[in-house]
C-alpha cells in the first residue's frame, strides 16, 4: 500500500511541509546566485552593494533556516508515521506547523522590509540585516526576533509530536525496540531541545526586549555565547536528518540491507553526549573566553569526528553490500554496479562524496591554531556549502524523488530533468566551494559585497584570485541552475494528475545486524540525556558563570579612568 493510502491525513502534513520548504529554496536560490555574481564582481545590476546584506541574510535564514527545518519537519513526520505504522497525532502536529510559518512569514517581512526602504513599522525600522547568525551587536526589527523565536517553539511543538506517537505505540508494543527511523528522529529531537536552550534565551532574555527598548545594552559575548552554543549542534540537526536517510533508505536504493543498525544507534548516541559542549570552535578569536576552554571545545569536536567516521564506514559497506547483491565483483569495481542513473540515489551518493571533503575542511577549522588562518574568510562558506549546502540539502533533493511520489501516490514526472540534476549540482558545488576554499586561503573575507583584493596578485600554486572569482561565480550559478530543475520536477510531479501504479514503497529491508544485536542501553534516553548535560556543565559552567557576574547588561571592565 501506498504512504498516502495509509497515512493520508499525515502525508497532507508532510507535503504542506514540504510545500513551505521547497518556496523556500527557490527564493533563497535566487539570493544566492544574485550575491555569487555581485561579490564576484560578474554583473551587479540586481542589487546595491548597500543591499548585499539584506540579501545575504535572506538567503542564509531561508536556506539555512526555513529550507531546513520544514524539510526536516516533513521528513521527521514520514520518518515516525513510516516505521510507527500510524497517522501523527493531528493537532499538535498542525500546531506545530502553523507555529513555525508564522515565524518564518514574521522573519521574511522583516528581512524583505530592508529591501523596500526599511519603513517604519511600530516604531522600528523593519529591517534585519543581521545575518543567520544573529547575536549582538547588530540588531533587528523586533519581529525579525519573534519569528525566530516561533520558528524554534513550532519545531519543540513538531517534537511532542514524534514522542506521543512513540508513547501510543510503545503502550500496544511493550518490550520492543524503538524502531531505528524513530530512534534517530527522537534522538536528534532531544538533542535539539537541549542546544535550543541557548538560542531562545539570548531571543528572548535579550534581542527581543533590547531590540523593543526595553533595555538599552546587552552583551556582546553573552549573546554570541549563547548563540554558538546552538549554532554547531543546529548543524547536527541537519546532518542527522541527512544520516537518516543514507542508514535507513540508501542501502534499499543500492539494493542491499543496513550493515549494522547497532553502530547507526551509537552514532546517533554520540551525537546527543557530544553535539552542543564543542560550541566555543566558533568563538576561537573571541576575546573574554578562557583559552582552556577553547581547548576542551576542540578536544570534543576531535572526538565527534568519531560519529562521521564510523558512518562513512557503515553507510559505505552497506552500499558495497548492496552492489554485491546485484552481482558485482572486485575490490572498487563494484562502484559500477550501482544505479547510478536512478536520482534518488546518485543525490544521496554525491551528497556523501562531498561530505567527505567537507568533513576535512571540517576538521581544519576545528583546530585552535589553524582556524586563525581561515576564519571569517570565505574559506567557511566554501565549507559550509559542502555540508549544509551538499550534505543536507543534496540528500533532501534527492530523497524528495523518491519521497514524494510516496506521499502524493503521483508518478515522479520530468525524469530526465531529475537524473541529471545531482550531477549539475555536484559540478557546481565542486567548482564554487573548491575556489572558495582556496580564496579563503589567500585571505579573502567572507561576508562583504566588495572583497577589496582587485589588484591583489595572489602567489598561490595555481590561478589567481580572478581565476577563483569566475569559478565562484560559475559554480554558484550552475548551483542556481540544479535548484531549479529540482523545483521543476517538483512542481511538474505535484500538479500532475494521479494514474498508475508506483514503483517505489517505503518499506525499510531489516539490517543485516539487526536492533535485536544493539545492546538495549542504548534506547536508554534518560541516561545519554543526562550525561550530555553533565558534559554541557563541564564545558559551559564556568566561563558562563564568569560572563553573568560580569554583569548581564552593562558587561566588561570599567573605564580606565584618565
Ligand atoms: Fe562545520 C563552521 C567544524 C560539520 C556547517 N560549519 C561551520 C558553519 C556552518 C557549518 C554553517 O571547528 C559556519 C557558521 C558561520 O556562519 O560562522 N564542522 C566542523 C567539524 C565538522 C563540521 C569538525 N559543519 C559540519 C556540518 C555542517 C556544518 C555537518 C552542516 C550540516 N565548522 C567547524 C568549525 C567551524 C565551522 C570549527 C567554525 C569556523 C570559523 O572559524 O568560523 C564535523 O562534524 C565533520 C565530520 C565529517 C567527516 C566526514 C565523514 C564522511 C562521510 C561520507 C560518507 C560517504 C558516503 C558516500 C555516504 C569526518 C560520512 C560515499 C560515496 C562513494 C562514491 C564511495
Ligand atoms: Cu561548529
Amino acid at each position: 500500500m501506498v504512504f498516502v493510502d495509509s497515512y493520508p491525513k499525515t502525508s497532507k502534513l508532510v507535503r504542506s511541509e514540504f510545500l513551505v520548504s521547497f518556496i523556500a529554496l527557490g527564493i533563497g536560490a535566487l539570493f544566492g546566485v544574485i550575491q555569487a555574481l555581485h561579490r564576484t564582481g560578474v554583473f551587479r545590476g540586481f542589487v546595491s552593494s548597500a543591499d548585499y546584506y539584506t540579501i545575504l541574510t535572506g538567503h542564509g535564514v531561508l536556506l539555512a533556516l526555513v529550507f531546513t527545518t520544514f524539510f526536516i519537519a516533513g521528513l521527521f513526520t514520514w520518518a515516525v508515521a513510516n516505521s510507527l505504522e500510524r497517522e501523527l497525532p493531528h493537532r499538535i502536529a498542525w500546531s506545530a506547523f502553523w507555529i513555525m510559518l508564522t515565524g518564518t512569514v514574521l522573519a521574511a517581512v522583516s528581512i524583505i522590509g530592508g529591501i523596500v526602504g526599511s519603513p517604519s513599522i511600530l516604531g522600528h525600522d523593519l529591517e534585519a540585516d543581521v545575518l543567520f547568525t544573529f547575536y549582538a551587536p547588530m540588531k533587528a526589527h523586533p519581529a525579525f526576533y519573534i519569528g525566530a523565536a516561533l520558528i524554534i517553539v513550532g519545531s519543540w511543538v513538531a517534537g511532542l509530536a514524534y514522542f506521543k506517537s512513540l508513547w501510543e505505540w510503545r503502550s500496544e508494543n511493550p518490550g520492543e525496540r524503538i524502531p531505528l527511523q524513530t530512534f534517530m528522529v527522537l534522538t536528534t529531537m532531544l538533542m535539539w531541545y537541549i542546544s535550543t536552550i541557548g538560542v531562545a534565551v539570548e531571543v528572548v532574555a535579550f534581542l527581543i526586549p533590547w531590540s523593543l527598548g526595553l533595555i538599552q545594552n546587552v552583551d556582546p559575548l553573552l549573546t554570541r555565547t549563547l548563540f554558538w552554543y546552538f549554532g554547531h549542534p543546529v548543524v547536527y540537526f541537519w546532518l542527522m536528518p541527512a544520516y537518516l536517510v543514507w542508514y535507513t533508505i540508501l542501502p534499499k536504493l543500492a539494493g542491499g540491507r543496513l550493515f549494522s543498525d547497532p553502530l547507526a544507534r551509537v552514532v546517533f548516541v554520540a551525537f546527543l553526549l557530544l553535539s552542543t559542549p564543542v560550541g566555543f570552535h566558533h568563538q576561537y578569536t573571541d576575546p573574554g573566553i578562557p583559552s582552556g576552554y577553547k581547548f576542551i571545545a576542540m578536544t570534543n569536536t576531535m572526538f565527534l569526528l568519531l560519529p562521521s567516521l564510523l558512518t562513512a564506514f557503515t553507510v559505505v559497506a552497506s552500499v558495497e553490500h548492496g552492489a554485491r547483491q546485484r552481482g558485482a565483483k572486485g575490490y572498487l569495481s563494484w562502484l559500477r554496479n550501482l544505479p547510478w542513473g536512478k536520482p534518488a540515489f546518485a543525490g544521496c551518493m554525491l551528497a556523501g562524496l562531498m561530505f567527505a571533503a567537507g568533513g576535512f575542511s571540517g576538521m581544519i577549522n576545528a583546530g585552535m591554531n589553524i582556524n586563525y588562518l581561515i576564519h571569517n574568510t570565505i574559506w567557511v562558506p566554501g565549507h559550509f556549502h559542502l555540508t549544509v549546502g551538499t550534505a543536507f540539502a543534496l540528500t533532501a533533493m534527492a530523497i524528495s524523488y523518491w519521497l514524494v511520489p510516496q506521499i502524493t501516490g503521483k508518478k515522479l514526472r520530468q525524469r530526465t530533468i531529475a537524473t541529471l540534476q545531482p550531477y549539475v549540482w555536484f559540478v557546481g558545488m565542486a567548482v564554487m566551494s573548491n575556489a572558495m576554499h582556496r580564496a579563503g586561503l589567500a585571505g579573502i573575507p567572507r561576508r562583504t559585497a566588495e572583497p577589496t583584493y582587485d589588484e591583489f596578485a595572489f602567489e598561490g600554486v595555481a590561478g589567481t584570485v580572478g581565476e577563483m572569482r569566475i569559478q565562484i561565480a560559475i559554480g554558484g550559478f550552475l548551483l542556481f541552475v540544479g535548484a531549479a530543475m529540482f523545483l521543476i520536477v517538483m512542481a511538474d510531479t505535484l500538479l500532475a494528475r494521479r494514474g498508475g501504479t508506483l514503483s517505489v514503497n517505503g518499506h525499510i529491508p531489516e539490517p543485516l545486524s539487526g536492533a535485536d544485536h544493539s545492546p538495549r542501553i542504548l534506547d536508554n534516553y534518560k541516561l545519554w540525556t543526562a550525561i550530555a548535560l553533565l558534559l554541557i556543565a563541564i564545558a559551559y559552567g564556568p566561563p558562563l558563570a564568569s560572563m553573568v557576574a560580569d554583569g548581564l547588561f552593562a558587561p566588561g571592565s570599567p573605564p580606565i579612568p584618565v
